[in-house]
Protein backbone atom coordinates (compact mmCIF):
# COMPACT_ATOMS: atom_id res chain seq x y z
CA UNK A 1 0.00 0.00 0.00
CA UNK A 2 1.21 3.31 -1.05
CA UNK A 3 0.36 6.76 0.95
CA UNK A 4 0.70 10.23 -1.49
CA UNK A 5 2.88 12.41 0.51
CA UNK A 6 4.49 14.90 -1.27
CA UNK A 7 8.22 15.09 0.89
CA UNK A 8 8.35 11.83 1.57
CA UNK A 9 7.79 8.45 -0.02
CA UNK A 10 5.87 5.93 1.89
CA UNK A 11 4.78 2.51 1.58
CA UNK A 12 3.84 -1.10 3.06
CA UNK A 13 4.33 -4.15 1.75
CA UNK A 14 5.10 -7.90 2.75
CA UNK A 15 5.60 -6.80 6.35
CA UNK A 16 8.24 -3.86 5.15
CA UNK A 17 7.30 -0.33 5.85
CA UNK A 18 9.29 2.01 3.68
CA UNK A 19 9.82 5.84 4.23
CA UNK A 20 12.01 7.61 1.78
CA UNK A 21 12.88 11.41 2.35
CA UNK A 22 11.97 12.91 -1.20
CA UNK A 23 13.42 15.86 -1.56
CA UNK A 24 16.70 14.86 -3.80
CA UNK A 25 17.42 18.55 -4.71
CA UNK A 26 17.70 20.01 -1.49
CA UNK A 27 19.65 16.54 -0.23
CA UNK A 28 16.48 15.85 1.68
CA UNK A 29 16.59 18.55 4.19
CA UNK A 30 13.59 18.60 6.50
CA UNK A 31 11.43 20.84 6.06
CA UNK A 32 7.84 21.55 8.53
CA UNK A 33 5.99 19.78 6.07
CA UNK A 34 8.38 17.21 5.74
CA UNK A 35 8.50 16.46 9.54
CA UNK A 36 4.39 16.21 9.75
CA UNK A 37 4.45 13.85 6.64
CA UNK A 38 7.15 11.84 8.81
CA UNK A 39 4.99 11.96 12.20
CA UNK A 40 2.12 11.07 9.97
CA UNK A 41 3.89 7.81 8.55
CA UNK A 42 4.93 6.84 11.57
CA UNK A 43 1.72 6.88 13.50
CA UNK A 44 0.66 4.97 10.55
CA UNK A 45 3.58 2.04 11.31
CA UNK A 46 3.16 1.74 15.00
CA UNK A 47 -0.74 1.48 13.92
CA UNK A 48 0.31 -1.39 11.33
CA UNK A 49 -0.05 -4.36 13.20
CA UNK A 50 1.04 -6.43 9.57
CA UNK A 51 4.44 -3.69 9.54
CA UNK A 52 7.76 -6.07 11.08
CA UNK A 53 10.33 -3.90 10.04
CA UNK A 54 10.16 -0.01 8.97
CA UNK A 55 13.27 1.29 6.65
CA UNK A 56 14.25 5.12 6.47
CA UNK A 57 16.17 5.95 3.34
CA UNK A 58 16.76 9.03 1.07
CA UNK A 59 15.82 9.85 -2.40
CA UNK A 60 19.06 10.71 -4.91
CA UNK A 61 22.66 11.28 -3.82
CA UNK A 62 22.14 12.10 -0.25
CA UNK A 63 20.15 10.66 2.70
CA UNK A 64 19.60 14.08 4.27
CA UNK A 65 21.30 17.98 5.00
CA UNK A 66 19.30 18.13 8.41
CA UNK A 67 17.21 21.32 9.12
CA UNK A 68 16.01 23.21 5.39
CA UNK A 69 18.30 26.10 6.21
CA UNK A 70 16.59 28.10 3.32
CA UNK A 71 13.89 27.68 5.74
CA UNK A 72 15.90 29.90 8.33
CA UNK A 73 16.68 32.93 6.59
CA UNK A 74 15.90 35.93 8.29
CA UNK A 75 16.13 39.43 7.39
CA UNK A 76 18.19 41.63 9.45
CA UNK A 77 15.49 42.96 12.03
CA UNK A 78 13.22 40.14 11.90
CA UNK A 79 12.03 38.36 14.87
CA UNK A 80 14.23 35.09 14.73
CA UNK A 81 12.71 31.73 14.50
CA UNK A 82 12.26 29.82 17.30
CA UNK A 83 14.36 27.03 17.30
CA UNK A 84 13.36 25.21 20.80
CA UNK A 85 9.83 25.14 19.12
CA UNK A 86 11.00 23.78 16.18
CA UNK A 87 13.02 21.17 18.30
CA UNK A 88 9.93 20.43 20.42
CA UNK A 89 7.51 19.95 17.71
CA UNK A 90 9.28 18.62 15.02
CA UNK A 91 12.99 16.84 16.02
CA UNK A 92 11.94 15.13 19.62
CA UNK A 93 9.18 13.97 17.88
CA UNK A 94 10.84 12.30 15.55
CA UNK A 95 13.56 10.94 17.66
CA UNK A 96 11.48 9.44 20.05
CA UNK A 97 9.20 7.60 17.99
CA UNK A 98 11.59 6.27 15.47
CA UNK A 99 13.15 5.01 19.15
CA UNK A 100 9.78 4.24 20.51
CA UNK A 101 8.22 1.72 17.71
CA UNK A 102 8.31 -1.67 18.28
CA UNK A 103 9.62 -3.10 15.96
CA UNK A 104 13.42 -2.66 14.06
CA UNK A 105 13.92 0.48 12.05
CA UNK A 106 17.02 0.16 9.43
CA UNK A 107 18.47 2.97 7.82
CA UNK A 108 19.39 3.02 4.30
CA UNK A 109 22.49 6.08 4.18
CA UNK A 110 22.70 6.52 0.76
CA UNK A 111 24.86 9.68 0.74
CA UNK A 112 25.87 12.95 2.70
CA UNK A 113 23.67 12.91 6.47
CA UNK A 114 24.37 16.17 7.93
CA UNK A 115 23.10 18.04 10.66
CA UNK A 116 19.67 16.62 12.10
CA UNK A 117 20.37 14.22 8.61
CA UNK A 118 23.31 12.28 10.57
CA UNK A 119 21.63 12.25 14.16
CA UNK A 120 17.82 10.73 12.74
CA UNK A 121 20.08 8.11 11.17
CA UNK A 122 21.85 7.23 14.70
CA UNK A 123 18.36 7.25 16.34
CA UNK A 124 17.45 4.34 14.35
CA UNK A 125 18.54 0.40 15.61
CA UNK A 126 20.54 -1.11 12.49
CA UNK A 127 22.17 1.36 9.85
CA UNK A 128 23.95 0.75 6.74
CA UNK A 129 26.07 2.88 5.19
CA UNK A 130 27.31 3.07 1.33
CA UNK A 131 30.53 3.13 1.13
CA UNK A 132 30.65 6.96 -0.36
CA UNK A 133 28.10 7.83 2.16
CA UNK A 134 29.49 10.37 5.21
CA UNK A 135 28.35 11.90 8.56
CA UNK A 136 28.43 15.59 9.28
CA UNK A 137 27.70 17.05 12.77
CA UNK A 138 27.30 20.23 10.80
CA UNK A 139 25.50 22.16 13.39
CA UNK A 140 29.29 23.53 15.09
CA UNK A 141 29.45 25.47 11.51
CA UNK A 142 26.20 27.36 12.34
CA UNK A 143 26.31 28.56 15.91
CA UNK A 144 24.33 25.14 16.93
CA UNK A 145 24.56 22.39 19.27
CA UNK A 146 23.69 18.89 17.94
CA UNK A 147 20.42 17.85 18.37
CA UNK A 148 17.93 14.78 17.23
CA UNK A 149 19.72 12.94 20.12
CA UNK A 150 23.64 13.77 18.55
CA UNK A 151 24.56 14.30 22.08
CA UNK A 152 23.43 11.55 23.55
CA UNK A 153 23.94 9.12 21.12
CA UNK A 154 27.11 10.16 20.08
CA UNK A 155 29.29 9.69 23.17
CA UNK A 156 27.15 6.41 24.12
CA UNK A 157 28.38 5.47 20.45
CA UNK A 158 31.92 6.51 19.95
CA UNK A 159 33.15 7.78 23.44
CA UNK A 160 33.57 10.97 24.54
CA UNK A 161 36.93 12.07 22.86
CA UNK A 162 35.58 11.18 19.47
CA UNK A 163 32.05 12.32 20.48
CA UNK A 164 33.44 15.86 21.16
CA UNK A 165 35.78 16.00 18.09
CA UNK A 166 33.00 15.37 15.63
CA UNK A 167 30.72 17.65 17.32
CA UNK A 168 33.59 20.66 17.83
CA UNK A 169 34.89 20.19 14.58
CA UNK A 170 32.16 19.16 12.33
CA UNK A 171 34.57 17.46 9.94
CA UNK A 172 33.19 14.82 7.75
CA UNK A 173 33.47 11.14 8.61
CA UNK A 174 33.26 8.59 6.13
CA UNK A 175 30.97 5.85 6.11
CA UNK A 176 34.24 3.50 6.39
CA UNK A 177 35.27 5.53 9.70
CA UNK A 178 31.96 5.27 11.08
CA UNK A 179 31.58 1.77 10.83
CA UNK A 180 34.92 1.14 12.78
CA UNK A 181 34.28 3.97 15.05
CA UNK A 182 31.48 1.54 16.01
CA UNK A 183 28.89 4.67 14.68
CA UNK A 184 27.07 2.21 12.57
CA UNK A 185 26.23 -0.69 11.77
CA UNK A 186 27.89 -1.70 8.73
CA UNK A 187 29.60 0.30 5.49
CA UNK A 188 29.23 -1.72 2.51
CA UNK A 189 30.03 -0.84 -1.52
CA UNK A 190 27.64 1.31 -3.03
CA UNK A 191 26.30 -1.04 -5.46
CA UNK A 192 25.79 -3.50 -2.35
CA UNK A 193 23.60 -1.04 -0.10
CA UNK A 194 20.28 -2.07 -1.34
CA UNK A 195 20.62 -5.83 -1.85
CA UNK A 196 22.06 -5.62 1.80
CA UNK A 197 19.29 -3.92 3.13
CA UNK A 198 16.76 -5.91 1.42
CA UNK A 199 18.11 -9.02 2.61
CA UNK A 200 17.80 -7.03 6.43
CA UNK A 201 14.13 -6.62 6.14
CA UNK A 202 13.12 -9.82 4.05
CA UNK A 203 14.98 -11.25 7.43
CA UNK A 204 13.04 -8.77 9.67
CA UNK A 205 9.81 -9.20 8.52
CA UNK A 206 9.72 -13.31 9.35
CA UNK A 207 11.41 -12.68 12.54
CA UNK A 208 10.48 -12.79 15.92
CA UNK A 209 9.00 -9.14 15.86
CA UNK A 210 7.68 -9.30 19.60
CA UNK A 211 11.13 -10.52 20.68
CA UNK A 212 13.35 -8.46 18.80
CA UNK A 213 11.03 -5.06 20.17
CA UNK A 214 11.81 -6.34 23.30
CA UNK A 215 15.51 -6.23 23.09
CA UNK A 216 15.48 -3.05 21.32
CA UNK A 217 13.68 -1.88 24.57
CA UNK A 218 16.14 -3.27 26.76
CA UNK A 219 19.27 -2.35 25.30
CA UNK A 220 18.00 1.60 25.72
CA UNK A 221 16.61 1.03 28.89
CA UNK A 222 20.42 -0.44 29.22
CA UNK A 223 21.83 3.21 29.50
CA UNK A 224 20.24 4.71 32.64
CA UNK A 225 19.81 1.20 34.31
CA UNK A 226 21.86 -0.29 37.23
CA UNK A 227 23.78 -4.08 36.48
CA UNK A 228 20.71 -4.82 39.40
CA UNK A 229 17.60 -2.80 37.62
CA UNK A 230 18.77 -4.40 34.41
CA UNK A 231 18.45 -8.10 35.50
CA UNK A 232 15.42 -7.25 36.84
CA UNK A 233 13.84 -5.64 33.24
CA UNK A 234 15.27 -9.23 31.86
CA UNK A 235 13.71 -11.25 33.95
CA UNK A 236 9.94 -9.42 33.58
CA UNK A 237 10.74 -9.20 29.47
CA UNK A 238 11.32 -12.39 29.66
CA UNK A 239 8.62 -13.73 31.37
CA UNK A 240 6.63 -12.12 29.10
CA UNK A 241 8.04 -13.38 25.94
CA UNK A 242 8.01 -17.27 27.50
CA UNK A 243 4.49 -16.65 27.11
CA UNK A 244 4.16 -15.75 23.10
CA UNK A 245 3.71 -17.42 20.20
CA UNK A 246 6.64 -16.97 18.39
CA UNK A 247 9.37 -18.68 21.55
CA UNK A 248 6.60 -21.46 21.36
CA UNK A 249 7.14 -21.85 17.88
CA UNK A 250 11.23 -21.04 17.69
CA UNK A 251 11.82 -24.05 20.55
CA UNK A 252 8.99 -26.31 18.39
CA UNK A 253 10.80 -25.76 15.50
CA UNK A 254 14.31 -25.88 16.90
CA UNK A 255 13.55 -29.62 18.34
CA UNK A 256 11.50 -30.49 15.00
CA UNK A 257 14.89 -29.30 12.91
CA UNK A 258 12.60 -27.30 10.75
CA UNK A 259 12.64 -23.40 9.57
CA UNK A 260 10.27 -21.72 12.35
CA UNK A 261 7.44 -19.86 10.80
CA UNK A 262 6.91 -16.74 13.50
CA UNK A 263 3.57 -14.87 13.43
CA UNK A 264 5.41 -11.86 15.76
CA UNK A 265 3.68 -11.91 18.36
O1 LIG B 1 16.56 25.05 12.59
C1 LIG B 1 16.08 24.27 13.41
O2 LIG B 1 14.89 23.93 13.39
C2 LIG B 1 17.00 23.72 14.46
C3 LIG B 1 17.42 22.38 14.05
C4 LIG B 1 18.52 22.23 13.30
C5 LIG B 1 18.92 20.90 12.82
C6 LIG B 1 20.01 20.93 11.77
O3 LIG B 1 20.07 20.00 11.02
S1 LIG B 1 21.10 22.25 11.73
C7 LIG B 1 22.22 21.77 10.43
C8 LIG B 1 21.68 22.07 9.08
N1 LIG B 1 22.44 21.43 8.01
C9 LIG B 1 23.61 21.89 7.63
O4 LIG B 1 24.20 22.82 8.15
C10 LIG B 1 24.23 21.19 6.41
C11 LIG B 1 24.23 22.15 5.23
N2 LIG B 1 24.67 21.46 4.02
C12 LIG B 1 25.96 21.22 3.79
O5 LIG B 1 26.86 21.51 4.55
C13 LIG B 1 26.27 20.56 2.46
O6 LIG B 1 25.20 20.75 1.59
C14 LIG B 1 26.56 19.05 2.59
C15 LIG B 1 27.91 18.83 3.28
C16 LIG B 1 25.44 18.33 3.36
C17 LIG B 1 26.63 18.42 1.17
O7 LIG B 1 27.55 19.15 0.39
P1 LIG B 1 27.58 18.92 -1.19
O8 LIG B 1 28.72 19.73 -1.70
O9 LIG B 1 27.56 17.46 -1.47
O10 LIG B 1 26.19 19.47 -1.73
P2 LIG B 1 25.74 21.01 -1.86
O11 LIG B 1 26.12 21.51 -3.20
O12 LIG B 1 26.20 21.79 -0.69
O13 LIG B 1 24.14 20.85 -1.74
C18 LIG B 1 23.34 20.49 -2.85
C19 LIG B 1 22.13 21.43 -2.87
O14 LIG B 1 21.39 21.19 -1.67
C20 LIG B 1 22.57 22.88 -2.82
O15 LIG B 1 21.61 23.62 -3.54
P3 LIG B 1 21.97 24.23 -5.01
O16 LIG B 1 23.22 25.04 -4.87
O17 LIG B 1 22.15 23.02 -5.87
O18 LIG B 1 20.74 25.03 -5.36
C21 LIG B 1 22.48 23.22 -1.37
O19 LIG B 1 22.26 24.57 -1.12
C22 LIG B 1 21.28 22.39 -0.94
N3 LIG B 1 21.33 22.09 0.49
C23 LIG B 1 22.17 21.26 1.11
N4 LIG B 1 21.93 21.24 2.40
C24 LIG B 1 20.92 22.09 2.61
C25 LIG B 1 20.52 22.64 1.39
N5 LIG B 1 19.53 23.53 1.28
C26 LIG B 1 18.90 23.90 2.42
N6 LIG B 1 19.23 23.39 3.62
C27 LIG B 1 20.22 22.50 3.77
N7 LIG B 1 20.51 21.99 4.99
Amino acid sequence: MTTNFEQIRFETANGVARITLDRPDRLNSFTTQMHAELRDALARVAADDRARVLLLTGAGRGFCAGQDLADRAVAPGDTPVDLGASIENNYRPLVLALRGLALPVVCAVNGVAAGAGANIALACDVVVACRSASFIQAFCKIGLVPDSGGTYFLPRLVGTARAMGLALLGDKLTAEQAEAWGLIWKCVDDDKLMPTVDALLEHFAHAPTGGLAAIKHAMHASAENSLEQQLTLERDVQRTLGHGDDYREGVAAFLAKRAPIFTGH
